[in-house]
């Protein structure tokens, strides 16, 4: 008989998601991602001064707020017929690139590392390495004193853990290296932003603060830091991993899903965008051996309310999109909308990026046997990052360039005051995935405003044709041998990093236990 687990919130990621499974013959038989926060921001826009739209948008999350203000400044630059100045440009990138630095590495330490690995093996250390016994120490009086938290709650380990007591310790070691790392890269974008969280400068048409020679220089400084811990650290660990002991699980390809990647392409590499980091395009039903990519239409883009508590309504495109929500839908189960592409479910993020720009590393481990899914995601994350890196010195190299032409521009003032009537688009790619913001003005003010992030996309509930989202997809097949333990599906589930606080954009008392992990 099947037997369901819930798994309420999943721990890890930002925000509330549960996530239910059924179970039958140890694997999973059927799933369902819901996101259990009721955020209002879409709404509490309407009317507003579209000016404030990247302020306010920013608050929709506290570990991407840059990308949801630089993605809302795209969208009214749109609607605006604002031209953004390269300089203008060239920092906004610096911002995005900054946060792609903190978020990645954060990801695999902090948020996943600890599904892979056996913590307790550290007291079979044997090594004399000083820094590494002082970390035995500290994690074996951890567990005496019953005060694992920072690497608790934790799954039981499985035949898929990593015991090597060499290994894990050097792990546990880089998961505390790398939140020195994270805070750094958190003020590399304050040097452009004037702080952290929730910068001051980017507006429509471009940023309002002229850089200096000084700030450049010491974003490069931490950028070298950064570059170092990436290309030694971060790069040899998940490849260590992915191509070592989970090498099992990367050719099982676990979490592999639906199998359609999109990317809304972003990040210019010059002042046309004719170079850009990431490129757009679509690929339904990959085909590894063969992979066909699609150029990317926005008009395809339409988000289902079936399964979510909104107000009824057909899939429209997110110019017709409402924020209305009715808590009594019975055959709701999520906040979260359902995006679709062409109405199909697509998977966002790093590896639907590095598919789609056919990357060689990624296509390398794939051409050795790994299936596209949560061990492929990890590797794309560690390879995307060092691309991220090396534009950030590309781009940082370009803006000193440009500071010393005369007339350098970083906004473009002519565009400052709001359109009568307008609409625009802004699209963005942030470490999770595409995201895009849509606005309609009208009489200066702000009639109607909708976001569409990643983790909408990848933690979406089924459609009207009862089509699963990307994580439910994903989690199909999953080998839960313990119901007790379903350290897989949370696997899984991490691999895609989620946040549900951006996904849904005041929590539901009711629902909302501590934590809560059900077997019926
Ligand atoms: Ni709240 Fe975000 C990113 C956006 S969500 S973290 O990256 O947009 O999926
Ligand atoms: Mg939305």
């Amino acid at each position: 008989m099947a037997k369901k687990i819930t798994i309420d919130p999943v721990t890890r990621i930002e925000g509330h998601l549960k996530i239910e499974v059924e179970i039958e013959g140890g694997k999973v038989k059927n799933a369902w991602s819901s996101g259990t926060m009721a955020r209002g921001f879409e709404a509490l826009l309407q009317g507003k001064d579209p000016r404030d739209a990247s302020f306010v948008t920013s608050r929709f999350c506290g570990v991407c707020y840059s990308v949801h203000q630089l993605t809302s400044a795209r969208a009214l630059d749109a609607a605006f017929g604002a031209k953004v100045p390269w300089g203008g440009n060239l920092i906004r990138n610096l911002v995005m690139g900054a946060q792609y630095i903190y978020d990645h590495p954060l990801h695999f330490y902090q948020l996943s590392a600890l599904d892979y690995i056996d913590i307790m093996a550290v007291a079979n250390y044997k090594g004399r390495d000083k820094d590494l016994l002082a970390v035995k120490d500290k994690v074996v009086n951890l567990v005496k004193s019953k005060d694992t938290y920072p690497l608790t709650p934790r799954y039981k380990p499985d035949e898929f853990s990593v015991k090597d007591p060499d290994i894990v310790i050097t792990a546990i070691k880089h998961y505390i290296d790398a939140m020195k790392m994270h805070a750094q890269a958190r003020n590399m974008g304050a040097i452009w932003g004037g702080r952290t969280p929730h910068y001051q400068n980017i507006v429509v048409g471009g940023v309002t603060s002229y850089p200096d020679i000084n700030q450049v220089a010491r974003f490069r400084t931490m950028l070298d830091e950064q570059a170092k811990f990436i290309n030694e650290v971060y790069i040899p660990d998940v490849l260590a991993f992915g191509t070592g002991p989970l090498w099992e699980l990367a050719k099982m390809g676990l979490g592999g899903g639906h199998h359609n990647y999109l990317s809304y392409g972003a990040l210019e590499k010059d002042p046309e965008g004719k170079s850009l980091v990431f490129p757009p395009g679509v690929i339904m039903g990959l085909n590894p051996a063969n992979i066909k990519v699609e150029p990317f239409d926005p008009n395809k883009i339409t988000e289902s309310v079936k399964f979510a508590w909104y107000k009824e309504n057909k899939p429209v495109h997110p110019y017709q999109g409402e924020q209305v929500f009715d808590l009594n839908k019975k055959e709701a189960y999520s906040f979260v909308k359902a995006p679709r592409y062409d109405g199909k479910p697509m998977e966002v993020g790093p590896l639907a990026r590095m598919l789609v720009a056919k990357n060689p590393l990624v296509l390398g481990l794939v051409g050795k046997g790994a299936k596209p899914g949560a061990v492929a995601r990890h590797a794309a994350r560690a390879f995307e990052t060092k691309l991220i890196v090396d534009a950030c010195y590309e781009w940082s190299d370009k803006l000193l360039i440009e500071m010393t032409k005369p007339g350098f521009k970083i906004h473009d003032k002519e565009h400052w005051d709001p359109q009568a009537e307008a609409m625009g688009a802004g699209f963005y790619e942030a470490p999770r995935g595409a995201l895009g913001h849509w606005i309609e003005i009208k009489d200066k003010r702000i009639k109607n405003y909708q976001a569409v992030v990643p983790s909408t996309w990848n933690a979406s509930p089924r459609d009207e044709k009862g089509v699963r989202g990307q994580y439910e997809e994903s989690l199909i097949g999953v080998t839960v041998p313990d119901p007790e333990n379903p350290i897989n599906v949370v696997r899984v589930i991490r691999s895609f990093d989620p946040c549900l606080a951006c996904a849904i954009h005041l929590v539901e008392p009711k629902t909302n236990q501590v934590r809560k992990f059900l077997i019926e």
